[in-house]
């Protein structure tokens, strides 16, 4: 069987959604571990994926940290070096590109590697934080990480564990940011899902804000998630490859177009 490569595959988007993004002023993009899969970052679930290597309830919970800080640290600081020697791939290029294209754009990630800022994406929604910040327990006072910690665990000036200023299972995003999120998934009028499970909430519930407030949902994933059953338009490959046949789709000047076949409406 020949598979269709990127670029047969996105050719098949029907006439009017491609319009409706071409036409679009407010967009969004929603991006989970999968935008990352290609930099070499690895995935949370499914083959080779984190959770089925490493015990979450021991490194991604408050009870994990409180038990051991050191633990939770080594694994982050694992993940530090391995996000540091990544580079953004060509999913992430694409979606720096769209910023310059859209009047009102944003990213929203689930995604803590700052990947997307690195691409050059200015309006970025970190829904989970970032790995390259942390926080003093007690105070909350912020640091920024310039590269991999070294001691572990680090320590505040007032004396207590530092942690990564990320959000584990069981606490609550931050209320402003998942406002900030919501309202720009609420009026965009088109949202592109890249990467994705779309299991962990309250993330996974954003692109369902842009379909029921009448705007387009565009999924880029290897295999179906909940969002296929309510997208516009799912593709099923590499985000790395589809994204880009889709960009050079989208960014193709309309008069090559006419009378092509795939802005033939549906
Ligand atoms: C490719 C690709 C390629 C691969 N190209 N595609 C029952 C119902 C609803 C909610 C809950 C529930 N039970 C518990 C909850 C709450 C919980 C939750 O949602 N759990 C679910 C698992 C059921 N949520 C929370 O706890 C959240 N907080 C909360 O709800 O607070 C409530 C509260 C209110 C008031 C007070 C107190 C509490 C917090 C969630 C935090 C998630 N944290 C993590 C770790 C972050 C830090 C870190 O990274 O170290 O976030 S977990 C992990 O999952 C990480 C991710 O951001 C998140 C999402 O994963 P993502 O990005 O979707 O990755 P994967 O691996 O799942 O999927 C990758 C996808 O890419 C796959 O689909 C592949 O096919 C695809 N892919 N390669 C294209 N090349």
């Amino acid at each position: 069987m020949v598979t269709p490569g990127p670029a047969a595959a996105v050719a098949s988007v029907p006439g009017h959604l491609l319009r409706t993004v071409r036409a679009a002023r407010r967009v969004s993009v929603l991006t989970g571990a999968g935008v990352s899969a290609e930099s070499g970052i690895p995935t949370f679930r499914g083959a080779g994926g984190i959770w089925g290597k490493y015990d979450y309830t021991r490194l991604a919970t408050p009870a994990g940290f409180s038990e051991d800080p050191r633990l939770v640290w080594e694994w982050y600081r694992l993940r530090q070096r391995e996000i540091w020697k990544a580079r953004p791939n060509p999913a992430h290029d694409v979606i720096a590109a769209m910023e310059m294209r859209f009047e009102d754009f944003h990213v929203i990630t689930q995604n803590i590697d700052g990947m997307h800022e690195r691409a050059g994406n200015r309006k970025v929604i970190e829904l989970h934080g970032n790995i390259w910040r942390m926080r003093c327990t007690r105070d909350g006072t912020m640091i920024g990480i310039p590269g991999p910690v070294g001691e572990i665990p680090p320590v505040c000036q007032c004396g207590s564990l530092m942690r990564p200023d990320v959000v584990w299972f069981g606490e609550a995003l931050s209320p402003a940011v998942l406002e900030v999120a919501s309202q720009a998934a609420r009026e965009s009028d088109v949202m592109f899902v890249v990467g994705t499970s779309a299991v962990v909430h309250p993330a996974a519930a954003l692109p369902a804000l842009t379909k029921d407030s009448g705007g387009v949902v565009i999924e880029v994933n290897l295999e179906p998630t909940d969002v296929s059953t309510y997208a516009d338009v799912s593709f099923f490959g590499r985000a790395g490859e589809i994204m880009p046949a889709l960009w050079t789709l989208i960014s193709s000047p309309e008069r090559f177009m006419t009378g092509h076949p795939i802005i033939r409406d549906r």
